[in-house]
């Protein structure tokens, strides 16, 4: 029965239908399908195959923004699942997609694993220009700045970031985690970031271990 139900959400959300997604995935949580598994193997698993068919070229750009729509509209569902508003304040994460980059549901999905982990996280959104996140720190103080890149070409900005926080003499605050498709743990050293995760659960375990938050 949940298998029904995951595989209903990965064709809705391939298919680009946003209320049929929905549906599937509500009913999913009401017959217990656990939140993780819809997650993971419904939503994820949708958008990694619709990558596979753009690369394809099988589907285009409209495909890949119904499919997003689709798969933004189910995080709107699991978001309160996902985020336990009784956990204590662990520190601030500041999190933005990096220049030029417009792909922003990884980089979501992070801040709601941080929030439900505990921390405060100021989103930037996306196409976030290298000074904004300096800015940002001078304005929030955050423990930590997570970048977000979905494009072999805008990974570049993560190091024009870093470069950013250096110059207007804020590295030294705060500790900066990166992460998307893209990005590997080599390029994370090369760049000079703190970190590096694959994916948004590591996120938290990345974050946690450079603030020594311990679980
Ligand atoms: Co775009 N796109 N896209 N796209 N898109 C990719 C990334 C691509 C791999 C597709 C492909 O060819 N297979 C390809 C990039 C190729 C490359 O650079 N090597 C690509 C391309 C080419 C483009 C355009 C250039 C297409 C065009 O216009 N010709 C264009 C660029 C626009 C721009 O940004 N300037 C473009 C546009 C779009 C849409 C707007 C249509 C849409 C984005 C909608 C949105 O985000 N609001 C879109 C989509 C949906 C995709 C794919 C299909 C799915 C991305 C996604 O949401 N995945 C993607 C193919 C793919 O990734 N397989 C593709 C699901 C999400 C949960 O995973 O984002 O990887 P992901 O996040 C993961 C991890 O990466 C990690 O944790 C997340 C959760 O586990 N993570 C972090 C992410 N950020 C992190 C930060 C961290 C830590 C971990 O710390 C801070």
């Amino acid at each position: 029965m949940s298998e029904e139900h995951v595989r209903a959400v990965f064709s809705a959300v391939l298919g680009g239908d946003l209320d049929g997604a929905r549906d599937h995935l509500r009913s999913g949580l009401q017959s217990g399908t656990p939140p993780d598994r819809l997650l993971k193997d419904g939503l994820i698993d949708a958008m990694s195959e619709v990558g596979r068919l753009f690369e394809a070229g099988e589907y285009y750009v409209p495909e890949m923004l119904v499919a997003a729509r689709a798969m933004k509209g189910c995080l709107e569902i699991l978001r309160p699942l996902l985020v336990d508003s009784d956990v204590r304040p662990l520190g601030k994460v500041v999190i933005g997609t990096v220049s030029g980059d417009l792909h922003d549901i990884g980089k979501n999905l992070v801040a709601m694993m941080l929030e439900g982990a505990g921390y405060e996280v100021v989103d930037l959104g996306t196409d976030v220009r290298p000074e904004r996140f300096a800015a940002a720190v001078r304005e929030h103080a955050p423990r930590v700045v997570g970048l977000s890149a979905l494009l072999t070409t805008t990974m570049q900005n993560m190091r024009m970031a870093i470069e950013a926080l250096d110059d207007l003499g804020m590295r030294d605050r705060v500790k900066v985690i990166v992460g998307g498709a893209p990005v590997t743990e080599a390029f994370a050293n090369e760049i000079g970031a703190d970190g590096y995760a694959p994916d948004a659960s590591r996120a938290v375990g990345v974050v946690n271990a450079l603030l020594g938050a311990g679980h």
